[in-house]
């Protein structure tokens, strides 16, 4: 068995969420935030059997969309009225960021 967490964006989770209940996967969605935008995304964690990885793997990246996203740096007063507020920045975020482990054991009571 695997444990996939995959970081996605909050527009993609609801057709995701949707997608993996047709096909059968089980998940646990989580309400996470990105540490470099500190904008709201979603966290979903799948336990799946080892056969199953790559099925999973392929709804996420099919629902995933990347997009752009502007952020406003920090302004930094140490540089004065005139510098301290920089211009926003251009970020592309996702599609999804995804991370495969190993399960060493798996019980449910
Ligand atoms: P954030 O940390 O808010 O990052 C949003 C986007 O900002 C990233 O998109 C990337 O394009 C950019 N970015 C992040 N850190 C950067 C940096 N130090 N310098 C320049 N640009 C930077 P994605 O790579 O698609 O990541 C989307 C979200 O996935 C991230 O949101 C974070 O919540 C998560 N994530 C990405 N890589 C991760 C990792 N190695 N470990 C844990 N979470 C990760």
């Amino acid at each position: 068995m695997k444990l996939i967490l995959a970081i996605v964006q909050d527009k993609d989770s609801n057709v995701l969420s949707s997608e993996f209940i047709d096909n059968d996967i089980r998940a646990t969605k989580l309400s996470t935030t990105g540490g470099f935008l500190k904008a709201g995304n979603t966290t979903f964690i799948i336990g799946i059997e080892d056969e199953r990885v790559y099925e999973v793997l392929d709804i996420i990246k099919k629902t995933s969309h990347a997009r752009k996203q502007f952020m406003s740096p920090m302004p930094n007063l140490e540089l004065g009225v005139d510098m301290a507020m920089p211009y926003p920045v251009e970020v592309e975020v996702g599609g999804a960021t995804v991370f495969v482990m190993p399960v060493d054991q798996f019980e449910r009571y």
